[in-house]
């Protein structure tokens, strides 16, 4: 924020609740005065940019975009040098997806105010806001935030104001409006006029569509930063992780050592606050909601919270607690979300002396999802079939398997032409050489602080393979010199795809921002050949 607009914005806060028109005020709906304790719209953008105005090293505010109304979306960046993009795990939470539970912005509102007035004096707030970029987001549904306070005195509204086309039926349930295995499943509804209307398409709605974009900004060299995430809504005092559109525990879309991880993590911060930990689904079966969709996409330990009461017999009880409830209610949340954005500097680490099965060091890729692997990146690959692409493979065969249909994790790897096609030569390696290149990769600066790096992979081939077809592992030191550290050559037999264990010394590039390239080859005469890698590793000693 510029220094005008800082002062701009602390000169509203100061203004605002003394000098409000009286039009302004009666346009503008707010809570009964029974229960002023909880924050209108603007009362929420007010007490958000004091905050900045009061901390602006650690405070930033922004908006990610508008609602559908027009209103921004406001969120928070806290973290110190607030101003630079520093390489520390991020962290992201919101609140109100749904108009009337209005708890989860006092929540948001209490979590800010943890972070600013702590800082310096609580060591645990002062060490987060240091080590970690936490961003708020305080109501991401503004629109229904404002029409729930124009009934008497609430409507108990749920959806966004959106219209749908062809009905007066108002309003998207934006939790059923994210991008994965939206409208799958039974969990929502294809009804305008339904509470759990899932709208026309995925992201049609421009709330979750703002959301996704921000999510997507913070891929920084094809590494989402945001590895851990709370979404807050209300109410029956649960703590909830993915998936919320299958009953089924480890489905294929989830690794064993992730759901390891989200029961872990879901399980400690339940401790602290007293909620009960369980999947999404164990309440009711829902698609397109948001926590599926960031760990579906990025791999973000994402949780729900639903706040405070438990299950009552009535929207009305259900949504509504008296303003006296506030403080503690958002209180008693403190050390459970604290622990969260701590863990978010290395989930894995939750599990404890089994956290050595993943851990944290400067590369753990299962290939679930493309984290910054490019084809071709030098532009000299020759090879016409058979490209590398982080797939979920087909199986094929030809005198035994060539291409395996499982992975070591999960399912999906790093594997050359992953789909089947008619023969087992349809889709392997031919012409010649397919590449693909990692992210920038940093190695610390004492090669006894990380391990040496580790994959899995196989080179499959047939009885006319020679010395000519072959799969490279390549270093690209930080001045593109490249280093061949591993090497699997084709022969004149028939060798079946199995997976099989490397582990190679990293130590000459201490201290280096390098690149892995991955290399496939099919040379000399054509020949059947296919590769893979899945779980490539560079842990900490
Ligand atoms: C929930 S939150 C989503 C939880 N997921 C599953 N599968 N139960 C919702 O969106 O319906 C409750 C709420 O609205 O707070
Ligand atoms: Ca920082
Ligand atoms: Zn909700
Ligand atoms: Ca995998």
């Amino acid at each position: 924020m510029s220094l005008l607009a800082t002062a701009l914005a602390l000169a509203a806060a100061l203004v605002a609740p003394l000098a409000v028109p009286a039009a302004a005020a009666a346009a503008e709906p707010d809570f009964p005065s029974s229960m002023s304790g909880y924050h209108n719209y603007p009362e929420m953008v007010a007490e958000i940019q004091a905050a900045a105005a009061s901390y602006p090293d650690i405070v930033q505010v922004f908006s990610i975009g508008k609602s559908y109304g027009g209103r921004d979306i406001w969120a928070a960046k806290i973290s110190d040098n607030v101003a630079t993009d520093e390489a520390e795990p991020e962290v992201l939470i919101d609140a109100l997806h749904h108009a009337r539970e209005h708890l989860t912005t006092e929540q948001a509102l209490a979590i800010l105010r943890w972070m600013t007035t702590g800082y310096g004096s609580d060591t645990t707030v002062t060490r987060l806001v240091n080590a970690r970029e936490t961003f708020i987001i305080f109501a991401l549904n503004p629109d229904g935030m404002r029409y729930d306070l124009t009934g008497d005195p609430f409507r108990a509204w749920r959806k966004n104001r959106q219209p749908n086309a062809g009905t007066t039926a108002v309003g998207t349930d934006l939790n059923r409006n994210y991008g994965y295995r939206w409208g799958c499943c039974g969990g929502s509804s294809g009804k305008p006029s339904a509470t759990t209307y899932r709208g026309a398409t995925p992201f049609s709605a421009p709330e979750t569509q703002v959301f996704r974009d921000f999510v997507k900004s913070r891929v920084i060299d094809g590494i989402q930063q945001i590895r851990a995430h709370i979404t807050l809504h209300t109410n029956g005092e649960l703590i909830l992780w993915p998936y919320g559109y299958t009953k089924t525990n480890v489905p294929a879309d989830m690794t064993s050592l992730d759901h390891t991880t989200f029961v872990t993590l879901g399980r400690a911060q339940a401790s602290r606050n007293g909620y009960t930990a369980q999947q999404s689904s164990d309440l009711y079966i829902t698609d397109g909601d948001q926590i599926d969709w960031l760990y579906a996409t990025y791999r973000i330990f994402s949780f729900t919270y639903e706040l405070y009461p438990s299950e009552q017999s009535t929207v009305w009880k259900d949504h509504y607690p008296d303003d006296s409830k506030i403080p503690a209610q958002t209180a008693r949340n403190r050390t459970a979300i604290l622990y969260l954005i701590n863990q978010a500097g290395c989930p894995y680490a939750a599990l404890g002396s089994d956290a050595r099965r993943a851990d944290c060091g400067p590369l753990f890729d299962d290939l679930e999802i493309n984290r910054g692997w490019v084809r071709n990146a030098a532009g000299t690959d020759t090879a016409t079939r058979g490209l590398w692409s982080v797939s979920n493979p087909a199986s094929t065969s030809s005198n035994g398997p060539k291409q395996l249909g499982t992975t070591v994790s999960g399912s999906r790897a790093l594997v050359t032409g992953a789909r089947a096609g008619t023969s087992a030569s349809t889709n392997d390696v031919d012409g010649g050489t397919t590449t693909v290149r990692s992210r920038p990769i940093t190695l610390p600066a004492s090669a006894t602080s990380y391990g040496p790096l580790t994959f899995r992979y196989y080179l499959a081939h047939g009885v006319t393979s020679s010395r000519d077809d072959a799969l490279r592992v390549i270093v690209e030191a930080q001045d593109g010199t490249p280093t061949v550290v591993f090497q699997e050559l084709g022969a004149a037999n028939d060798d079946d795809a199995a997976w099989a264990s490397a582990s190679r010394s990293l130590a000459a590039w201490a201290g280096q921002t390098i690149h892995l390239v991955v290399e496939a080859t099919d040379g000399g005469r054509d020949s059947l050949v296919e590769a893979a890698l899945d779980d490539i590793r560079i842990r900490r000693p």
